[in-house]
């Protein structure tokens, strides 16, 4: 809840999620909105929890008075960028600078501009990172930063407007402010787009995460999406397929079809990076490992274990199973690919307010 000193702070913490549907490319840019819908499974332990502290003086010199600025003679603008020029950004305890500040800063001028606050804010972030790195998040954290911004900012969003905010942030952010399995409604414009919780019937789900390798990866996702969507021929064609696919996933989860849904994970991820392998120039995130753990997954499977890949932009592996199989698949893939670090997920919670 608030503090009662200062009503403009608010923590908040949210999970990252797994697109088993995968959201590749925007027919908006600025409002990212995406060409097709995507279903996710929010996952624990991969959380980011942030402070948001909105604060109305400035390095301690006299009071900015901004947040009434208009009328004042002064053009808005000039006031608008001077109290940007006093946000700040902390990440696992190392102040940023730059790019990563800039994006945070230019999310809080959409919170500032709903919320007619228009003062600096202070954002501190904390990260739980599985293996050390590689697969930080940025729908963990722009779901937390939404909830944890807008509340300091003194709004009471709904679940829906709140995922309509963070998904500003981050396109797959929209997904993470609900747990368990998401869907997010590509819709056509800021008001239809937006993310909603799917009942998971009677499934019990696991993902194990399979380490290839954490190093940053050479192209960004958004970059790369962007290349895709204008270069790729085989773009269409996949953005046609997800519709399918995510009919049939919802069926088959309905239906409580696990072996169904993880046939059509699997599919559409490979779907995914076929259209972004045919990008020119390609984008091409898998290694040698990748491959390595694909073609364990395949054997887990002939083996009578139910597992299904799924990759982002990322060398990464994500393996789908029952929760009931999650540590067999896990000591399966240990032996198989020993060289890689795996790590057992249950489903996670939505974004949660402190
Ligand atoms: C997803 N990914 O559905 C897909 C699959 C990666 C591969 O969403 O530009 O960080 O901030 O909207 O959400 C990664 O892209 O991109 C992503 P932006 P985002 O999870």
């Amino acid at each position: 809840g608030a503090d009662v000193a200062n009503p403009r702070v608010a923590t908040a913490s949210a999970n990252a999620n797994i697109a088993l549907i995968k959201y590749w490319g925007k027919a908006d840019e600025e409002l990212i909105i995406p060409r097709a819908s995507s279903l996710s499974l929010t996952l624990d332990g991969l959380t980011s929890r942030t402070t948001v502290e909105f604060f109305d003086k400035v390095d301690g010199e006299e009071d900015a008075d901004v947040a009434g600025g208009s009328g004042s003679g002064v053009d808005c603008r000039e006031i608008y960028d001077y109290i940007k020029s006093a946000d700040s950004l902390t990440i696992d305890d190392v102040p940023q600078q730059g790019k990563a500040l800039d994006r945070v800063s230019r999310f809080l001028d959409i919170v500032r501009a709903q919320s007619g606050l228009h003062l600096p804010a202070r954002v501190v972030s904390h990260n739980t990172v599985p293996f050390g790195a590689g697969l930080a998040s940025s729908a963990s954290a722009f779901a937390a930063l939404a909830a944890a911004a807008s509340k300091a900012a003194g709004m009471d969003l709904s679940p829906r407007d709140l995922s309509r905010l963070a998904r500003r942030g981050s396109g797959s952010a929209c997904r993470s402010v609900f747990g368990g399995l998401v869907q997010w409604h590509a819709g056509h414009d800021d008001e239809t787009s937006y993310a909603e919780p799917v009942d998971m019937g009677s499934l019990d789900l696991a993902v194990i995460v399979v380490l290839v390798s954490s190093d940053l990866k050479p192209v960004s996702s958004r970059e790369a999406m962007r290349r895709t969507v204008a270069t790729s021929p085989l773009y269409p064609a996949w953005v046609e397929s997800c519709a399918v696919d995510l009919d049939e996933a919802l069926n088959a989860i309905r239906q409580g079809d696990l072996e169904r849904l993880g046939a059509i994970t699997e599919a559409n991820a490979f779907g995914m990076h076929a259209a972004m392998m045919a990008s020119r120039p390609a984008v091409l995130y898998w290694l040698p490992d990748t491959v390595a753990v694909l073609r364990a997954v395949d054997g887990i499977r002939d083996s009578g274990l139910g597992a299904w890949s799924t990759m982002d932009a990322g060398p990464n592996v994500k393996v789908l199973a029952d929760a009931r199989d999650a540590r067999a698949v896990a000591a399966a893939l240990r032996e198989r690919v020993p060289q890689c670090e795996v790590e057992i997920h249950r489903p996670g919670s939505g974004v949660r307010l402190h």
